[in-house]
């Protein structure tokens, strides 16, 4: 029996397909064969399409052959696939080859900065004692900076707090007493908040004053607050902080948002230091705000975080503090 042409074009196809087949190198081109060749509109499926005017006897034989062919093909494909996947790969070791004895590279671990671990510490201690930490903006108004905390415009006590006046008449707040007030106008007593920020004052800077410093402030208003409850407060704090058997005492002071006012100092190293100032919060600091002095009394205390960080760790100067130097802070 003679072979027929449809016969024919099956045999050349897949020469030429295998041809193609086992020289190619590149993977895309593969897939691209595999479309040209077996593809649903391949030339296998056009050779096919032609089986129709056939005789019944030639069908089957077509018909296996056509299946040899493409078994052939795909045969063909799946080897220089994974031939071409294998030196892809081996390529890519090559290439990537690890010298084991080359030196790493060294990543430092990073730590807290001295005065970060003191608010992180004192957050802690507050927190512990049922307090909710408090934020706001450092760009204030005169009212939340000064008029609300009982210090009119011509009040003596605002030429030691001079700050930074911005065009239109706000300011870069002198301490974070405004986010106390803040807080007061929008909760009603009982409250105990911590407000830890940075402040700013128009001051000359030396080994112990910086024009931007960082401050926290606490405050407690309800019902019966007493100065022993400022007390106990203060006391139990500088111990957690400093030592249990760390001796403490009030001088009286005067601010103008609290009534009577106390300087607190601590016997450290040998020495007494001032360490915070305190008080009973003005009866006019919580009129303003709305509440009735009659009703709730409370009680505030602040102190300058780099501060409290010299002291600790007796660093000298308070710009040891700013430069950044890896010298001085990997020492905490
Ligand atoms: C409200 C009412 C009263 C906060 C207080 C001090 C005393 C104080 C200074 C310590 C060193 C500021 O960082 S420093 O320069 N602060 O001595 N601060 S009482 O009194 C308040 C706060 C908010 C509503």
């Amino acid at each position: 029996m003679s072979t027929s042409p449809i016969q024919n074009q099956l045999t050349e196809l897949q020469q030429e397909a295998v041809q193609a087949i086992t020289t190619t190198d590149n993977l895309d081109n593969l897939e691209q064969f595999r479309i040209k060749y077996l593809g649903k509109k391949g030339q296998l499926s056009q050779i096919l399409r032609g089986m129709g005017k056939l005789s019944p006897e030639e069908r089957p034989q077509v018909g296996a052959l056509a299946n040899e062919v493409k078994e052939a093909i795909q045969g063909k494909l799946d080897n220089q696939k994974a031939a071409l996947e294998k030196t892809q790969i081996e390529t890519q070791i090559k290439a990537e080859t690890l010298d084991v004895t080359m030196p790493g590279v060294s990543r430092p671990l990073g730590k807290v900065h001295p005065l970060n671990g003191v608010v992180d510490r004192v957050l802690d201690i507050f927190v512990g004692l049922g307090y909710t930490v408090a934020t706001g903006p450092q760009v204030e108004s005169d009212y939340y900076n000064f008029e609300a905390l009982n210090t009119p415009a011509d009040h003596p006590a605002r030429d030691m707090q001079d700050t930074f006046y911005l065009p239109g008449g706000n300011l870069l707040r002198t301490h974070t007493s405004s986010v106390q007030i803040r807080y007061m106008e929008n909760n009603e007593p009982p409250i105990r908040i911590i407000a830890p920020g940075r402040v700013y004052r128009r001051d000359t800077v030396d080994a112990t004053h910086s024009a931007v410093f960082n401050q926290l402030e606490l405050l407690a208003v309800d019902k019966g607050l007493k100065f022993t409850d400022l007390k106990g407060t203060i006391k139990e704090f500088l111990q957690r902080m400093f030592g249990d058997e760390l001796p403490v005492q009030f001088r009286t002071s005067y601010f103008p948002f609290t009534e009577p006012s106390a300087e607190v100092d601590v016997q450290w190293k040998g020495k007494w230091l001032e360490v915070m100032g305190c008080g009973m919060v003005d009866p006019n600091v919580l009129k303003a705000v709305g509440y009735d002095p009659e009703v709730y009394s409370g009680f505030a205390a602040g102190f300058g975080v780099e501060r409290f960080a010299m002291v600790l760790h007796q660093i000298d100067d308070i710009r040891r503090l700013y430069n950044s130097d890896l010298r001085f802070l990997t020492q905490f």
